[in-house]
């Protein structure tokens, strides 16, 4: 379920945008090469790939971000209980309509590496510390076999966790912002991932998530 955004929702973009100017002097570049990607086999059809710093300068959009992107507070239904998700989220369905030129400017460089025509994405805005993702696939793999999923990091640094469908140990990343994760295979359909809350403080984190189209 969607609400429209609040004042509650505004109040508290309002409080995450005051926060001091620490704008990098550097201008956003992504690393087109791919240079610093390190793939993880996670089983014979799984994969994961971090790639440190991707994009350069990547406080520039994690700003515009935060302060145009149309962020509303979701809910969910469980049990006939309703849960507020413990994050924002924002959407562009159309990545071609989206104010921010630099998203298109990402979206190309990775449609172009990974041979996927990314038009969609996603994106949530953890606060703090207490935001959280639970473990998940992501919708495209109940439509898709075999997927890839980019997520760009932006802000702070944060654990990504993903493990086995059916439960067992996690691989964890640690993600800072302008880093990519992308998601390959069947890793949507065989493994779950997640974003825990953490007791150590921190500040706000936005995750852009691409997809070829709207699950
Ligand atoms: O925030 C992240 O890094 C992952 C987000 C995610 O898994 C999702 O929105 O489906």
């Amino acid at each position: 379920m969607v609400t429209e955004q609040s004042e509650e929702v505004r109040a508290s973009l309002r409080s995450l945008v005051q926060e001091p100017d620490l704008l990098s002097a550097l201008e956003p570049v992504v690393d087109a090469g791919f240079s610093a990607a390190h793939r993880v086999d996670l089983d014979a059809t799984s994969w994961i790939e971090h790639v440190p710093g991707w994009l350069q300068g990547a406080d520039h959009l994690f700003r515009e971000l935060l302060e145009t992107a149309p962020w509303e507070q979701r809910h969910r239904k469980m049990f006939a209980q309703d849960f507020i998700e413990p994050r924002l989220t924002a959407e562009y369905p159309m990545i071609d309509l989206a104010p921010q030129p630099l998203l298109h400017t990402v979206a190309e460089a990775l449609s172009e590496h990974y041979g996927v025509a990314y038009r969609t994405l996603w994106m949530n805005l953890y606060r703090t510390n207490r935001d959280s993702t639970g473990w998940h696939g992501d919708l495209i793999g109940k439509i898709q076999e075999e997927s890839t999923v980019p997520v760009l990091s932006l802000g702070a640094t944060r654990r990504f966790l993903i493990r086995p469908v059916e439960g067992g140990k996690s691989l964890s990343l640690k993600v800072a912002g302008g880093d990519l994760v992308v998601m390959g295979g069947r890793s949507q359909r065989d493994w779950r991932h997640s974003v825990p809350k953490q007791t150590t403080a921190a500040g706000a984190r936005i995750s852009v998530n691409f997809a070829p189209f709207r699950a």
